[in-house]
């Protein structure tokens, strides 16, 4: 195509802060920009603010590590990443924007005997409901990824593992930047710098957001502002089960192709795959305490390291180039709390743990269905804000990576 053909790639100037929306969002992180696109586009609502105390794509978005998969434990979460994991498949053709998506074997790690009976369980669920995902020997974890240690002499053997050929990796940053320029383009207004300071609630509704810029009324809200959810559901008078930790990570500097796959290892608490750049991305287990803060630790960086090694032994003269943290919002049953609330025009999409970049997708599409028809779409049921008090959890802790 020529180049007058290219679509626009940057975002149209900001318009003065009006009075009043249709829907206010707070936060343009993936989930947010995501909704406020698919609500413009699917649902036509024109009227749309999407409010950032930073910059978009600044919060969590830009803190993950980039991995997609739907190779979950209970059905309800498995189909619902199974949705996102479609979405993903045509998301650059949807945006007209190159989100990176790239297919990668994703194995799971079984050292012990519980772990792979966990992991033969997930390949159950998971290929009933359409999802590839099997069990294999340590011989095929082998083939799939030749520079693994497989051998017997490790401290905590390779027994098996839950094999996900259809996982794989996107560009966070370029998943937020699509879905914002083109929500921009259907008129979508994005106002960075705008901080939310309270809610104004008359009767059982959200009448004004208050920012730091003045006060906005609205016709329905929603918040997705992952690591800081627990601070915004207090303005609409919502206490939610959520604990929020730091969950930290770092990439090393860029190496020649090395690792095929994602591989991670909930017995030894980390993960890694390596990036298009060539710089391997690699994480842990959250950190053991609640904390709001996005600082790095050596003592993250020690442990990691110590059992990335274990995997990759030959890693050791690797030197690690940046290390960062993102805020964690961890649920109960490690799944998310998402759709309508208690008050009559407040939405919520939370809960996002360590398990929230890889549901940008379906989030953007469910969430604005929710709000567009105001009643909480099938798929999300199971995640509704009040399961807690119902004893009607979800239990997805087995498949939640290395979260716990
Ligand atoms: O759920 O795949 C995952 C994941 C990897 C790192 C953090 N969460």
């Amino acid at each position: 195509r020529s180049r007058s053909q290219v679509p626009p790639r940057e975002l149209p100037a900001t318009p003065e802060l009006k009075k009043h929306y249709d829907v206010v969002i707070i936060g343009a992180g993936g989930h947010g920009l995501a909704t406020a696109y698919h609500l413009a586009k699917t649902w036509n609502v024109r009227s749309i603010a999407v409010l950032d105390k930073g910059y978009l794509g600044g919060g969590n978005t830009a803190r993950n590590t980039a991995i997609v998969r739907a190779n979950y434990l209970t059905p309800e979460g498995v189909a619902f990443y199974k949705e996102s994991m479609e979405l993903f498949e045509t998301l650059s053709e949807e945006l007209d924007f190159n989100v990176m998506y790239t297919r990668k074997h994703h194995m799971t790690l079984a050292h012990t005997d519980a772990s792979l009976r966990t992991m033969r369980w997930r390949a159950e669920v998971n290929k009933h409901l359409g999802v590839e995902s099997e069990l294999i020997d340590t011989q095929r974890v082998a083939e799939l990824e030749p520079r693994l240690h497989v051998g017997r002499d490790a401290r905590y053997p390779i027994l098996g593992a839950l094999h996900h050929p259809v996982g794989g990796t996107a560009r966070h940053d370029a998943v937020a930047w699509g879905y914002a320029i083109r929500a921009a383009q259907l008129g979508v207004e994005i106002h960075q710098l705008t901080d939310v300071t309270g809610l104004v609630i008359e009767g059982n509704r959200v009448t004004q957001v208050l920012t730091r810029r003045g006060a906005v009324g609205c016709g329905q809200a929603v918040q997705a502002v992952a690591g800081a959810t627990s601070a915004v559901a207090r303005m609409a008078g919502l206490r939610l089960a959520i604990r929020t930790v730091p969950l930290q990570a770092c990439v090393s500097q860029p190496v020649k192709p090395i690792i095929n796959s994602v591989i991670v290892s909930g017995s030894l608490h980390c993960y890694i795959w390596q990036s298009q750049r060539g710089e391997l991305v690699m994480g842990g287990a959250v950190d053991p305490y609640p904390l709001w803060s996005t600082r790095s630790t050596l003592e993250f960086k020690e442990g990691l390291m110590a059992h990335i090694l274990e995997l990759f032994p030959f890693l050791a003269e690797v030197r690690v180039m940046r290390q960062w943290a993102g805020m964690a919002d961890m649920t109960p049953d490690f799944a998310p709390i998402m759709g309508k609330t208690p008050l009559d025009n407040y939405y919520i999409d939370a809960g996002w743990g360590t398990w929230g970049f890889k549901a940008t997708p379906v989030c953007g599409k469910r969430m604005a269905e929710c709000v567009a028809t105001d009643r909480q779409p099938e798929l999300l049921a199971p995640f509704r804000h009040d399961r807690f008090s119902r004893f009607d959890q979800v239990g997805e802790a087995g498949a939640a990576s290395v979260g716990s």
